[in-house]
């Protein structure tokens, strides 16, 4: 096994065929490195190496709080050795999306490539080139391809018009409005000192966003915090921490946390003086909660029908959350992935000033559930290492909008309007024609909304890069695939999205698989092949050494011996307890110096489908929607434990744990004579899957869920035989730029 394997690395150009994972029981060495895939983990791997090959991983077993890595993290080994792993330099050679493609030598990639965007360049200027990373591993020297970035702009090749986050924009939105800031969060040791929490949309057990946050809900389990969570699924976290589920229909939870409002100020239990000393706008806001801006009073009854939750588990919660204090509302950023999902958030941040919440230890500031601390804010002596890609600025023409001074992005393009700005460009109002596109750590044509959209689009691209470790659905339409090694085969450092930042020191631990090479050293040898002389001066482990070196990291060698140094603060970091405990000297980052429930800003934009006051807007493809008549259901596509994204989907261990279907429940299954393991036809307008259906009772009749990350793969008829949801799912941006990735209506039916 281990000489196979062995053999083939050595002996040049064959492929690894068998993807058996070596054995030996022999002496190995144990390295320790860590794990940060794009679920914002940082978790520790132990890697047992023997001659070269990684034999055995192991994680954390050391003192609390551990970094415990989960299945995928475990599953390393099977994905390093893959026999899918792209080891070679390759071009197409058949059509676009067909995944036919033969080897050739870097010389010949990097010469096509430097050539094609030198073509590119002078024939239509520097916005045809489009550059496009993602999140695929969160290394910060080689992660989202900020190397290639800089060097596209060091060569004036690359204008970067794109902004917008899939995962929380409406979160953004609704924190840069009302609180002025997006560093919104506390840290999850803080949620010990609560006493109830809402976990609103939030599956921590299966998407972790920080390694230890489940740990801390258990531990506010054990010590008795109350914990409830809304939800239209009975997740793996409500099973495991919550004292009560209430589940909801999608797209519905302003209404709900809108008629809570109504419930509390009827029954007098905000904290008025909370909001006039904090907060601006409350009277316009209870004004249309109580019904005198539009003769609806937002009661109970008037969620019930919405929501599909009982007025009096309303009015109950209600109660619950404004008397019990300190009360952590956690929104999650699930439910903001959907039509006017920036009202959700909205609610939620004026529902935790209403109760006096914020800035307040075990409080909350009701804003979205990750991303939300600022390391800055941490502490004295906490820097931001540098990285090369900050070094130079990437993009010397157009900067990408600072939602700090232009907090709504104008003049650029949001990112979920990729694929029309592609297939339209200037005919269609965008700024440009995009000819070339470089991908790098991102598997775009599988993640961005309304595949058959997105592939039109790739298609009529002249010249398509991806760097990648696999034929993803994205390479296969590549021109050039360039192979890249994965953490384990590189040197780099990482914090994960993980508050306070645990870091972890990636020691290259094998030789690269293949040819493979790291993004830096790609980038170092294209800008060789540009004529670019001052790209790139130092090693990856001379630039993690400098970015260590401007980091607060004081006993650099103990890092790199033991691989990470967790962090732990003096006490919880609350956000915004400045602001709470002394106003006169420290004013919210708002134009009138205060939570803004009324956002003038909002106001002055105009838009009357974007209130200035958080609202209750019914949204495209709801349960009221006549289109509900041809597809009766609410599709979601949730974050699941057997992948990152779609990262791990071709991991035997991992496809194991889970085989990939949509989930339905049991009342809806029956009224369509589907049985459990059926293979059904899920579909709408844009376009149709068949998978397997797992019939559960752990989710809302009339919602179904399609774990999004699936490859998409379709079959000679165009019809995704992967199951990508996104082949459902529409590239259309809510007003305030929230993705509606979880605004959807399908039918589905026996295949
Ligand atoms: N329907 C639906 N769609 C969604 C979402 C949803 O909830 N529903 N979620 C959205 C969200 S929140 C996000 S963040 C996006 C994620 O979208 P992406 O960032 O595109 O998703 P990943 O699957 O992480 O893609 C990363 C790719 O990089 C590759 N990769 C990993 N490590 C490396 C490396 O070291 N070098 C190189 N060159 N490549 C590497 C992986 O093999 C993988 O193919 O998806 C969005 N799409
Ligand atoms: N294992 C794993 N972990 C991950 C990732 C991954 O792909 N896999 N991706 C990472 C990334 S980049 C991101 S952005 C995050 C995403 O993290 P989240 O967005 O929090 O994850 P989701 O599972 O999409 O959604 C969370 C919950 O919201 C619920 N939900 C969906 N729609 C609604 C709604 O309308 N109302 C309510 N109340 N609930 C709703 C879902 O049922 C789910 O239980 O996860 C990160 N962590
Ligand atoms: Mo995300």
């Amino acid at each position: 096994m281990q000489d196979s394997i062995g053999k083939s690395q050595q002996g040049g150009r064959n492929m690894l065929e068998d993807g058996d994972i070596p054995e030996t029981d022999a002496q190995e060495r144990i390295i320790p490195t860590v794990c940060s895939c794009h679920c914002g983990g940082c978790c520790v791997v132990k890697a047992h190496v023997k001659d070269g090959i990684i034999t055995r991983i192991e994680t954390d077993d050391g003192e609390e709080p551990q970094l415990r890595a989960c299945l995928r993290g475990r599953a390393w080994r099977q994905r390093v050795y893959a026999p899918d792993r792209i080891k070679y330099p390759m071009k197409r050679i058949g059509a676009r999306g067909e995944g036919r493609f033969e080897p050739i030598s870097w010389d010949e990639a990097l010469d096509t490539i430097a050539g094609e965007l030198r073509r590119i360049r002078n024939t239509y200027g520097p916005e045809a080139i489009l550059f496009w990373g993602g999140g695929g591993d969160m290394g910060m020297l080689q992660d989202s391809g900020k190397r290639m970035a800089r060097l596209l702009a060091l060569m004036d090749s690359f204008v970067n018009l794109y902004w917008g986050i899939a995962s929380f924009e409406g979160g953004v939105f609704a924190d840069m409005s009302t609180f002025g800031t997006y560093w919104t969060g506390s840290t999850r040791d803080d949620l010990l000192n609560s006493r109830l929490i809402l976990m609103w949309g939030w599956d921590p057990s299966v998407t972790i966003q920080d390694t230890n946050t489940a740990w801390y809900l258990a531990q506010a389990r054990e010590a008795g915090v109350r914990i409830i969570s809304v939800d239209p699924r009975f997740t793996s976290s409500t099973a495991t921490f919550a004292h009560q589920w209430i589940p909801i229909w999608p797209g519905t939870d302003a209404a709900m946390l809108i008629a809570m409002a109504n419930v509390i100020i009827t029954k007098n239990l905000h904290d008025q003086a909370f909001l006039d000393k904090y907060t601006v706008g409350f009277d316009k806001f209870k004004e249309y909660v109580m019904g005198q801006e539009d003769g609806v009073p937002k009661t109970p009854e008037w969620a019930e029908p919405i929501t599909g939750v009982p007025a009096e588990t309303i009015r109950n919660l209600a109660h619950e959350y404004a008397k019990t204090k300190p009360s952590a509302l956690i929104a999650g950023i699930g439910p903001g992935r959907s039509a006017y999902g920036e009202q959700y958030h909205r609610a939620a941040i004026t529902l935790s000033a209403m109760t006096g919440n914020i800035g307040i230890p075990g409080g909350s500031s009701g804003s979205r559930s990750w991303g939300t601390v600022g390391l800055l804010q941490i502490g004295p002596g906490m820097k931001i290492p540098k990285s090369p890609a900050r070094d130079k600025p990437v993009q010397p023409k157009n900067k990408l909008p600072n939602r700090a001074t232009a907090p709504f992005g104008h003049g650029t393009v949001n990112s979920c309007l990729l694929n029309d700005a592609l297939l339209k460009g200037r005919a269609g109002g965008y700024p440009a024609d995009h000819k070339l596109m470089y991908i790098n750590n991102s598997n775009v044509l599988n993640q961005w909304p309304n595949t058959g959209k997105t592939v039109a689009a790739f298609k009529n691209l002249e010249f398509i890069v991806v760097e990648e470790q696999f034929m993803t659905p994205t390479a296969r339409f590549a021109d050039i695939l360039l192979p890249s090694t994965t953490f384990l085969e590189q040197c780099d450092l990482v914090m994960g999205a993980q508050m306070p930042p645990n870091y972890g020191y990636r020691t290259k631990v094998i030789e690269p698989l293949g040819e493979c090479k790291s993004q830096l050293d790609i980038a170092s040898a294209l800008a060789e092949r540009l004529g670019i002389a001052d790209f790139n001066d130092k090693s990856a482990d001379e630039w993690v050494e400098q970015m260590l070196q401007s980091s607060y990291v004081t006993d650099i060698p103990a890092l790199r011996e033991k691989g990470f140094q967790k962090i732990t603060l003096p006490e919880p970091h609350v956000a915004f307890r400045k602001q709470i405990e002394d106003p006169d000297n420290n004013p919210f980052p708002t134009p009138s110096g205060k939570i803004e429930i009324y956002s003038q800003v909002i106001a002055d934009m105009n838009k009357p489908d974007l209130p200035p006051i958080p609202k209750y807007i019914e949204s495209w493809e709801s349960r009221n929607d006549p289109l509900r008549a041809k597809y009766p259901l609410q599709l979601i596509t949730t974050h699941t434990r057997r992948r990152a994204h779609t990262q791990f989907d071709n991991i035997p261990w991992l496809r194991e744990l889970d085989p990939h279907s949509v989930g339905m429940n049991s009342t809806d299954a029956e009224a369509r004579s589907i049985k459990d393991g059926d293979m059904v036809r899920v579909f709408n307008d844009r376009g149709q899957i068949i998978i397997p259906v797992k019939i559960i009772e752990t989710i809302r009749p009339g919602v179904v869920d399609i774990p999004q990350g699936a490859w998409y793969a379709p079959d000679e008829n165009g019809i995704d035989r992967g199951g990508c949801c996104n082949v459902l799912t529409l590239d259309r941006p809510s007003p305030g730029w929230a993705w509606p990735t979880n605004t959807a209506l399908v039918q589905i039916e026996k295949a």
